[in-house]
């Protein structure tokens, strides 16, 4: 299965909480492969089938958790 990988970058992130509810809510979606979360850097590293789940989507789930994804 072919796959993307791609680094997010998020602000909001203040705990490891924040890093495992982000963590979780990428994990949560279809066609999401592996992710890695770190406060430091503040960003997500997303590896997912590109057929299945869209770099909007990931954005949209991290933004509806309630972080950010500056453009
Ligand atoms: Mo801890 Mo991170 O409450 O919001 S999860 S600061």
């Amino acid at each position: 299965m072919p796959t993307t990988d791609l680094t997010l970058p998020i602000t909001g992130m203040t705990c490891g909480g924040c890093v495992r509810s982000v963590t979780s809510v990428l994990q949560a979606l279809p066609g999401v492969e592996s992710v890695r979360v770190t406060l430091a850097p503040a960003q997500a590293d997303v590896r997912f089938d590109p057929v299945q789940v869209t770099p909007a989507q990931l954005r949209v789930a991290v933004e509806d958790a309630g972080f950010d994804v500056p453009a």
